[in-house]
């Protein structure tokens, strides 16, 4: 009945859990409309429920000691799905994966170590990962999440900071942390350009993180209107429905994959 026991099993690779699943979605460099990367976004179906929020089992992972192996699997998926296309297009430029981590998974202790393994054991370089982590997360206790960044650094992984506007960073914070890169959350840019506040509000986000050597993403693009706006403030990145919707890894690459 309990549906950790369900999540649980579905992480031991248990089909009475149900099946975990990655789905990928696009980031697409503005200027050439070229995809320059995937995010990694975990899915749970549940054989009583159907799909099971990751707002629902990510938090159920938290509360019930399952975020380490939830964590570890989406891990290992990601990096497993970067071998995938590796062998799919031995020639192409390698592949790179964003996967995305919780508060409280950027908190535990075996983080870095996890992050090493999933590397080791798919035989990819860290700098084919970045991890998204949400700007909640490092500002909460960001002298800890300082030390946490540099060891994910020394690894070889990018940074980038999830979700941002929507935690008030410190901008004393930001200047230090070793992160490569900003998403500016959908919330500012669901209203731009057309809303005046939203515009200007985006609008400084891009020119603060530019002035910062940061890549800027913008999330939840779904108009066009918006795109040729965020190139036009010099956004360099984005992400939403009107490239693409997260899917199957053979829908992203076109090519062959195992489930994940
Ligand atoms: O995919 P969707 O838009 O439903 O994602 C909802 C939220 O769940 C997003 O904030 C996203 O970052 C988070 N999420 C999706 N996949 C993962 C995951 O693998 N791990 C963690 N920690 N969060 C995830
Ligand atoms: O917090 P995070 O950025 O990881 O959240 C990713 C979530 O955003 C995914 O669940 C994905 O389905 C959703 N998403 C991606 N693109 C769009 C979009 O253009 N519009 C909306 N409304 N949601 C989006
Ligand atoms: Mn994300
Ligand atoms: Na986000």
């Amino acid at each position: 009945e309990a549906m950790h026991e369900d999540l649980r099993r579905a992480l031991e690779g248990d089909p009475a859990g149900g099946r975990l699943s990655l789905v990928y979605q696009p980031v697409v460099e503005l200027a050439s409309g070229r995809v320059s990367t995937y995010e990694a976004l975990a899915r749970w179906w549940h054989p009583a429920h159907g799909e099971v929020p990751p707002s629902t089992f990510v938090p159920l992972a938290e509360e019930t000691g399952l975020v380490v192996a939830l964590g570890r699997w989406v891990l290992r998926a990601a990096c497993a799905q970067l071998r995938r296309w590796e062998a799919a297009a031995p020639n192409a430029e390698r592949p790179t994966v964003r996967v995305n981590l919780s508060r409280c998974e950027l908190e535990q202790p075996t983080l870095l170590r996890d992050v090493a393994d999933a590397l080791d054991h798919a035989g990819v370089s860290g700098a084919q990962l970045t991890l998204e982590l949400p700007e909640a997360a490092v500002m909460r206790r960001p002298e800890e999440a300082l030390v946490t960044l540099h060891g994910l650094r020394e690894l070889g992984v990018r940074l980038a900071i999830d979700d941002f506007g929507t935690a008030a960073s410190s901008l004393g914070h930001l200047q230090r942390f070793p992160v490569d890169e900003l998403k500016i959350d959908r919330g500012f840019v669901d209203a731009a350009p057309e809303d005046a506040d939203a515009e200007a509000v985006v609008r400084s986000m891009v020119a603060l993180g530019r002035a910062l050597h940061l890549r800027m993403v913008a999330e939840g693009v779904e108009r066009p209107a918006q795109r040729a706006w965020l190139a036009d403030v010099g956004c360099e990145f984005a992400q939403g429905y009107l490239f693409a919707p997260p899917g199957a890894p053979a829908d992203v690459h076109g090519s062959a994959s195992d489930d994940a």
